[in-house]
C-alpha cells in the first residue's frame, strides 16, 4: 500500500509538471499529490454517491461554502498525512511547505459559509446521504489588502492554477433559463472524505456557460464584440460571490445565481428520483429533504412548483403538498438588513411564471388566513407578497415543515419578535439546532501538540469522531495537565508569532497574553469597543508610567463589505491605532496591535491555536450564534463575552468562573436603550471622554477621509440617527472591567489559568457540529448513517 501510495504520487506530480518529481515547484507537488488523494478515493466516491441515491437523502442547499484548504483534510481525514510526508520526503519536498500552496477556497463570506462547510465535514464522518449544492464562483470572497490602513479589495481568482479537488460532470448538466436567456449548468463535483470512514460525500457547485460557445454568425461578420458579449453575461452568473454578510443587496445578477444554482439542484433532485422511483413525483418528499441555509436559496421552493406544475403536469394542491414536505428552512439572523425581499418587477422580468406562482403562492396564504381569523393587518404583514416585493423569509416560513435557529437564545428572539406570527400558527413547525464547527479541522489538525495531549489522556483518539467523550476528563485535570496546557500554548504562540513577522512584518512577544477578535467587521460584533479598551490602556500607561499592565497582543482579522464606510472606516481606526502603539516606546514592550490582513479559513487555522482570549462581544441579541467562539474554546482561549448567540451556551457548559462574561443583556436592553444617552458615559466613565477625543483631536489621523469624524458622531449625535445604536458606549466600563481582571488573573495564576482552558477544552464536545448534525438528521431530515464499508 505504502508504496503504491508513493508510486501514484510521484507519477501525479510528473504528470502534473512534466518533470520528475524532485525538479517540480512546491505548487505542481501539491497539485500531483492532491491529484493522487482523487485518484484514492474515486472508487469509494462512486460507492457512496450509489448507496445514498437509492434511499432518503438530504440536499443542504446554500449560496455559501467557505471551504479552506482540502489536501490537509483529506489527507487528514484518510490517515494519510505520514506516509504523504514520507513520499515527499523521498524525493526531497517538504509537505508543510507544500500544504502552504494551497489557496483557500473562500466561497462564502463568514460564519454562514464556513457552517456549511463544517457540516459537510460532519456528514461525512457521520456516513449520512448528504449533498451539498451550491455556486461555482470564479472569484471567491475578495482578497484584502491595507494601503496607508485603509481596506482594499482585490479578485480572488482561486482555481486559475488548477484544482485537482473539484470534478467537472459535462454529461450532468442541466439547462437553466431566464425569460432572457437559457443557459448551460455545469456540475463540478468536490468530494467530501469523513475521518475513519470510507464513505465520500459530495459537493456540487454549478457552473454557468453558454448554451453555444461562441457566436460564429456575429464572429463571421467581423462584428468580434458582439460574438463575445452575450457570451460573458452567460458567465456572469457565476463569476463573484456577493461579499456582503448579514446584510443583501437587491441585484438582479444576485436574485440570478439563486435561481441559477436552485434550478439546477432542483432538476438533479427529480432526475434522479425518477430513475429510481418512477415519473409519479408525489414520493418526492419520501426520498428528498432540502434544508434551506438562510434565505438565498428560497427561489427553490416556487421552482420547485414550477417543475411539478408545468413539467410533470400536477395540480396546485398535489404539488404544494410535495414541496411542503420537502424543504426545512435555517434562520441566520435577526438583523433586519439581513432579510431579504425582492421586487416582484424583477422577477416579471427574468422569470414571468416565477413571479406568478410566487403571486399564486401570495393569493392562497391570504386566502388561508383569513380562513384561520387573521385579522386584514397581520395577514398583509405576514404575506409572500406585500408592498410589491417578495419576502424570502416569509415565504420560507410559510412553506417549510421545519424553521429553526442557530443558538438557543437565537431561537427564542425568533419566536418571540422576528418570527412570532408564524409561531403563533405554527409552533410545532420551529425547533433550535445550536451551531458546531468540526473538530477534525478545528483541533485534530491546526493543533496537532493539543490534538497528542487528548490522545495521551483519554488513551485513544476517539474524541476525534465524538467529542463529547472529552467530558468525561474534566476532573481528571490536574497539575501536571494544566502545566503542559501551558507548554503548548506557549509552543503554538512561538509558532504563530514567527507566521505573524513573516505575514505581517511585525514582532511579537511569545510570553504576552494574546487577545484575539477575528470574525467580519459590523457595527453590532462592536470592533470599536475593543478597539477603545486599546486606546483607554495606551493612555493610561503614558499618564502613570508606572503602571502595572499584563503583557499583551490585540489582534484583528476581520473584512468589510466594500460598500459598508462605517466598517470600512472600523479598520482604518484600528490600523491607526497600531500604528500609534506598536511605534512608541513607552508602550511598545508591554502592549503591541496586530490586524492581520486578508483574514479567512487557513489564517484562522494559525491564530485559533495561539489564543489565550477569544473576544466575542456583540451586542446581546445581534449575534444569532457566532461559531469561532466555539473554536476558540476548543483550543484553550477563553471567553470574552457578552451573553449572546452560543455564548450563552458556553457559559453554561463550563460554569461562571471559566469566562469572562460582562454587559447588557438582551433582555435588559430594551429598558436600558429607552432613556440613553450616550454622552453621560462619556461624562462619567473615567477615561471615556479623552477615548472619543482622539478620534477628533488630531491623536489619530484618518487621512483626510473624514471617517473618525463620522464614527464620533455616530457614537453621540443624537440627531444624526439614534446615538450609538450597538451600546459601545453603555458596555465600556463593564468590559473594561472584565479584560482588566482577565488579564490580572492570567499572569497572576498561571495554573489556575490553565485549569479553566482546561475545563472549555473538555467541555467543548456539544459544539462539534457532530452534535449538530446528528440532530437534524434525526430530527429534520430523517435520515440516518449509511455506511459503505
Ligand atoms: C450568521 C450569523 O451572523 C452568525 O452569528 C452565525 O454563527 C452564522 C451561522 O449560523 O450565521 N448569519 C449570517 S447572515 N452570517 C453569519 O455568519
Amino acid at each position: 500500500m505504502t508504496d503504491t501510495w508513493s508510486n501514484a504520487v510521484v507519477s501525479q506530480v510528473r504528470a502534473v509538471s512534466g518533470r520528475p518529481a524532485k525538479a517540480s515547484t512546491p505548487q505542481e507537488v501539491w497539485a500531483g499529490l492532491s491529484a493522487a488523494v482523487v485518484d484514492h478515493i474515486a472508487d469509494d466516491w462512486a460507492s457512496t454517491d450509489r448507496t445514498y441515491k437509492a434511499g432518503r437523502m438530504e440536499h443542504y442547499f446554500s449560496a455559501e461554502f467557505l471551504m479552506g484548504r482540502a489536501l490537509l483534510n483529506n489527507l487528514s481525514n484518510l490517515g494519510l498525512v505520514e506516509q504523504a510526508r514520507a513520499s515527499l520526503n523521498a524525493f526531497g519536498q517538504n509537505l508543510s511547505e507544500v500544504l502552504e500552496e494551497e489557496p483557500d477556497a473562500a466561497l462564502g463570506n463568514g460564519g454562514l459559509g464556513r457552517l456549511a462547510a463544517c457540516f459537510l465535514d460532519s456528514c461525512a464522518t457521520l456516513d449520512l446521504p448528504v449533498y451539498g449544492y451550491g455556486i461555482l464562483y470564479r472569484y471567491g470572497l475578495f482578497k484584502q489588502l491595507f494601503e496607508n490602513g485603509f481596506q482594499t479589495e482585490h479578485p480572488d481568482s482561486w482555481m486559475e492554477e488548477g484544482y485537482p479537488f473539484i470534478v467537472r460532470r459535462q454529461e450532468e448538466q442541466r439547462l437553466v433559463s431566464y425569460a432572457d436567456m437559457t443557459v448551460r449548468a455545469i456540475p463540478y463535483d468536490m468530494p467530501i472524505t469523513g475521518y475513519g470512514t470510507k464513505n465520500v460525500n459530495t459537493l456540487r457547485l454549478w457552473k454557468a456557460e453558454p448554451l453555444e460557445e461562441f457566436d460564429y454568425d456575429a464572429f463571421n461578420s467581423q462584428r468580434f464584440t458582439d460574438a463575445i458579449v452575450e457570451r460573458e453575461h452567460v458567465m456572469d452568473i457565476s463569476r463573484v460571490l456577493y461579499p456582503n454578510d448579514t446584510t443583501y443587496e437587491g441585484k438582479v445578477l444576485r436574485v440570478r445565481q439563486q435561481y441559477f444554482f436552485c434550478s439546477a439542484s432542483l432538476q438533479d433532485i427529480v432526475a434522479n428520483y425518477i430513475e429510481k422511483h418512477g415519473s409519479d413525483l408525489r414520493g418526492l418528499s419520501d426520498f428528498n429533504a432540502i434544508q434551506l441555509n438562510d434565505t438565498h436559496p428560497v427561489l427553490a421552493i416556487p421552482e420547485l412548483m414550477r417543475l411539478l406544475l408545468d413539467d410533470y403536469n400536477m395540480g396546485w394542491e398535489e404539488a404544494w403538498e410535495v414541496v411542503t414536505k420537502t424543504f426545512a428552512y435555517t434562520n441566520h439572523t435577526v438583523l433586519a438588513e439581513a432579510l431579504e425581499t425582492w421586487e416582484m418587477g424583477i422577477f416579471d422580468r427574468i422569470f414571468p411564471r416565477i413571479a406568478e406562482i410566487v403571486r399564486e403562492i401570495d393569493r392562497r396564504f391570504r386566502l388561508e388566513m383569513a380562513e384561520r381569523g387573521l385579522d386584514q393587518g397581520t395577514i398583509d404583514y405576514m404575506a409572500p407578497v406585500s408592498g410589491g416585493r417578495a419576502h424570502m423569509a416569509w415565504i420560507a416560513c410559510y412553506a417549510s415543515y421545519s424553521i429553526n435557529g442557530v443558538a438557543a437564545l437565537h431561537t427564542e428572539i425568533l419566536k418571540r419578535d422576528t418570527l412570532a406570527q408564524w409561531y403563533a400558527i405554527w409552533p410545532e413547525r420551529f425547533n433550535n439546532k445550536t451551531n458546531g464547527v468540526t473538530p477534525r479541522r478545528w483541533l485534530k489538525q491546526c493543533n496537532p501538540r493539543l490534538a497528542a495531549l487528548l490522545d495521551e489522556v483519554t488513551g485513544s483518539d476517539e474524541w476525534v469522531k465524538d467529542l463529547s467523550v472529552l467530558s468525561e476528563y474534566t476532573s481528571a485535570g490536574n497539575d501536571d495537565i494544566y502545566r503542559r496546557l501551558g507548554e503548548i500554548k506557549a509552543a503554538n504562540k512561538a509558532d504563530f508569532a514567527n507566521w505573524i513577522a513573516e505575514r505581517e512584518g511585525i514582532k511579537i512577544d511569545p510570553e504576552a497574553i494574546y487577545d484575539v477578535q477575528i470574525k467580519r467587521l459590523h457595527e453590532y460584533k462592536r470592533q470599536l469597543l475593543n478597539a477603545f479598551y486599546i486606546l483607554d490602556l495606551y493612555f493610561r500607561m503614558k499618564q502613570d508610567p508606572s503602571l502595572q499592565v499584563p503583557k499583551r497582543v490585540f489582534i484583528f482579522g476581520a473584512k468589510a463589505a466594500p460598500g459598508y464606510i462605517r466598517a470600512k472606516a472600523i479598520i482604518k481606526l484600528i490600523n491607526t491605532i497600531a500604528e500609534l502603539v506598536n511605534n512608541d516606546s513607552d508602550v511598545n514592550e508591554t502592549i503591541k496591535v496586530v490586524f492581520v490582513h486578508n483574514y479567512n479559513v487557513s489564517p484562522a487555522e494559525h491564530i485559533i491555536p495561539a489564543a489565550d482570549v477569544s473576544e466575542q462581544i456583540s451586542m446581546a441579541g445581534k449575534e444569532a450564534s457566532g461559531t469561532s467562539n466555539m473554536k476558540f474554546m476548543m483550543n484553550g482561549a477563553l471567553t470574552m463575552g457578552t451573553l449572546d448567540g452560543a455564548n450563552v451556551e458556553i457559559l453554561d457548559a463550563v460554569g461562571d468562573e471559566n469566562a469572562y462574561i460582562f454587559g447588557a443583556t438582551e433582555d435588559e436592553l430594551p429598558a436600558l436603550k429607552r432613556d440613553y444617552d450616550p454622552r453621560w458615559h462619556m461624562d462619567n466613565v473615567p477615561g471615556l471622554r479623552r477615548v472619543l477625543d482622539a478620534l477628533v483631536d488630531g491623536t489619530l489621523d484618518d487621512n483626510g477621509s473624514g471617517w473618525f469624524y463620522d464614527l464620533h458622531r455616530s457614537l453621540l449625535e443624537p440627531s444624526y440617527e439614534p446615538a450609538d445604536v450597538y451600546y459601545v458606549l453603555g458596555d465600556f466600563a463593564a468590559y473594561r472591567e472584565a479584560k482588566d481582571r482577565m488579564a490580572h488573573d492570567h499572569d497572576a495564576d498561571p495554573l489556575g489559568w490553565n485549569r479553566k482552558v482546561w475545563v472549555n477544552i473538555t467541555r467543548s464536545g456539544r459544539f462539534s457540529s457532530d452534535r449538530t448534525i446528528s440532530d437534524y438528521a434525526r430530527e429534520v431530515w430523517k435520515i440516518k448513517g449509511e455506511p459503505i464499508a
